[in-house]
């Protein structure tokens, strides 16, 4: 299998899931002009990634392609507890996240989509990071207690991952989500979430800020300011 994606984008989900399957695969590393020439567009029609080839099946979506690695290999059990409503549990995630937090981070990524005067840009910024707060909080108060969204690690995991690296990036204002936190500490601490991102992004993505400090997988670069783990 084939993955194309951004150092730190949407697809990071689908990269960590692929370590998390087992399954041999291989990485094209885009950028935004690489997605959107001739060529690319063949393959994902508006320019996007995640694309995912599998011998000479094409799919694009990040939802589609997080299911479709997901049942190709049921052993890994990330799409539930193997129950229709452990399935429909996940997907329930996985559609908030998709259809409804991560859109609401394109005013901030891309405002000229919605503006006509770009002067209004850091007001529309900052509307969307009231939505974003609004939706993080209930992601919070769902964590609660819990390791994961659901009762067991999902595809939906990783795809909350990158929302919260985003977060922190855009500076949302994540502080006080101390179950957030605490989940982003497992994360970045994971094999497999680490074998991504340091494909993805190299040392970069495991960097202290302060040389002095002793490693710290939750104090990293994307989580030092705002994600502080706060450890049992
Ligand atoms: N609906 C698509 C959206 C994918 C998407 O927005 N991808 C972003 C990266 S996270 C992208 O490729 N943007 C193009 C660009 O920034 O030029 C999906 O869920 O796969």
């Amino acid at each position: 299998m084939k993955l194309y994606y951004f150092e730190g984008a949407c697809s990071l989900a689908d990269h960590i899931v692929l370590e998390w399957i087992g399954a041999p695969y291989e990485t094209v590393r885009m950028t935004h002009q690489s997605v959107k020439s001739p060529e690319f567009l063949t393959l994902s029609p508006h320019g996007t990634v995640p694309v995912l080839t599998d011998g000479d099946y094409l799919l694009t979506q990040n939802v589609a392609i997080l299911t479709y690695l997901a049942e190709l290999h049921p052993d890994a059990m990330l799409l539930g507890d193997g129950t229709v409503r452990g399935r429909a549990d996940v997907m329930r995630w996985l559609a908030f996240l998709n259809s409804d937090v991560h859109h609401a981070f394109k005013p901030i990524f891309s405002p000229a989509h919605f503006l006509s005067d770009p002067a209004a840009a850091d007001e529309l910024a900052d509307t969307a990071r009231a939505h974003l707060r609004t939706y993080f909080n209930s992601v919070d108060r769902r964590l609660g207690d819990r390791q994961w969204l659901v009762d067991r690690r999902s595809i939906a995991d990783p795809y909350l991952f990158v929302m919260l690296r985003w977060a922190v990036r855009l500076k949302v204002g994540t502080d006080g989500f101390a179950n957030l936190a605490r989940f982003a500490g497992r994360m970045y601490d994971d094999d497999g979430v680490r074998a991504a991102l340091l494909a993805e992004e190299g040392s970069a993505a495991y960097q202290t800020r302060d040389e002095e400090t002793p490693y710290d997988a939750s104090q990293t670069l994307w989580g030092a300011s705002d994600l502080r783990v706060q450890r049992a």
